[in-house]
């Protein structure tokens, strides 16, 4: 039996040693020291000693379990500390190196130019309003001095919700300062009016069935046409620099009288024509004029009294101008590649 005891001893010891993670020790300790186990075993044998020698077998195997027992705790916390050791290497963070880059996308060109016009009329104390694009036909014409007949009003123009061309898909931004100016009544009104407009328009380079505009509108006692350049060319010197060139050309709307356009010299030939004007040396910008009294009466302000400019500018347009922009479907396409680069 002592040698059983102490081949017992010595197996189990160098399984102990061997055993790689707490499952094979448990799996070893039942092996050994469980309730059919080898050590059990011959402990269940002991009956056959004889009265001297069972004393002598019964220390030596509790000294064998007790030997056993302690390898156990041995190997279990050395176990437990490799699986925390390797854990800890698994989970380990390098906070040393670099960060990854996250791609944080950017402002569509439209809301760079929109930004940036905004900004400069806000700095000549201009109040940003927006409004309704589903209108009244009476506001986006009718208010406007565009009496019917007028060719703007056509069905081949205007996308209109109502058989009776009542409701419509604004044409214009400028109904939204007619509703302005109906609740303010009292100048100085100082509004800027961006936003989505619809036409008839056949797509290509040029043309798309919605756009965006900018309209601007000045009402106070003693405006005059001076006021108007002047505040235009202050856009566009902010806009395209200190050097730019201005021109305004004489032209006709409804609701402004009189009217004009201005353009700006072109930037790349400087009025010798090239193939960014057209071989023109100008560019065309934006219409304004000096607001049609009977715009001003409808709206209930007088025009003996106050008078007003206003003015209208293509978004699309002038972002195009801004980042070179060959084709205005690029703008809505939305494709990554395009936006990518502004
Ligand atoms: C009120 C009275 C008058 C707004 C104006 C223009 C001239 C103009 C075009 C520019 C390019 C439209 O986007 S475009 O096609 N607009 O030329 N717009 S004056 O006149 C107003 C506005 C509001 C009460």
């Amino acid at each position: 039996m002592k040698e059983q005891l102490e081949r017992i001893k010595a197996q189990a010891m160098a399984a102990l040693e061997q055993a790689a993670d707490t499952s094979e020790l448990e799996a070893l300790r039942v092996k050994i020291l469980g309730k059919k186990g080898e050590l059990t075993a011959v402990l269940k044998t002991m009956g056959k000693l004889s009265a001297e020698e069972r004393p002598v077998m019964g220390q030596m195997a509790n000294s064998v379990r007790a030997s056993i027992e302690a390898c156990l705790d041995q190997r279990r916390q050395e176990l437990a500390a490799l699986a925390l050791q390797a854990k800890l290497e698994a989970e380990a963070v390098d906070v040393t190196i670099p960060g990854e880059q996250v791609s944080l996308g950017h402002r569509h060109p439209m809301n760079i130019a929109l930004e940036e016009t905004k900004e400069i009329f806000i700095g000549m104390g201009f109040q940003i309003l927006e409004g309704p694009e589903v209108e009244l036909a009476e506001y986006n014409f009718t208010k406007l001095n565009t009496e019917e007949g007028h060719p703007a009003r056509d069905w081949s123009d205007t996308f209109y919700l109502k058989e009776d061309s009542s409701v419509l898909l604004r044409t214009q931004t400028s109904p939204m300062q007619i509703r302005a100016m109906e609740a303010i009544q009292h100048p100085p009104i100082r509004i800027l009016a961006p936003g989505r407009v619809f036409r008839k328009d056949e797509v290509d380079a040029t043309h798309s069935p919605m756009f965006h505009q900018i309209e601007g509108l000045v009402i106070d006692k003693g405006i005059t046409m001076a006021d108007l350049k002047g505040t235009l060319e202050t856009l566009v010197k902010s806009l395209y620099g200190e050097d730019s060139v201005v021109r305004f050309r004489p032209h006709h709307f409804p609701f402004t009288e009189p009217s004009c356009e201005l353009d700006v010299q072109c930037f790349k030939c400087h009025g010798a024509g090239c193939p960014t004007c057209k071989g023109e040396g100008w560019i065309e910008l934006l219409g304004a004029g000096m607001v049609h009294p009977k715009v001003l009466e409808v709206c209930g302000i007088d025009p003996e009294v106050y008078s007003g400019f206003a003015f209208g500018i293509g978004l699309e347009r002038m972002a195009m101008r801004r980042f070179q922009i060959s084709d205005l479907r690029l703008i809505f396409e939305n494709d990554i590649r395009f936006l990518r680069q502004f």
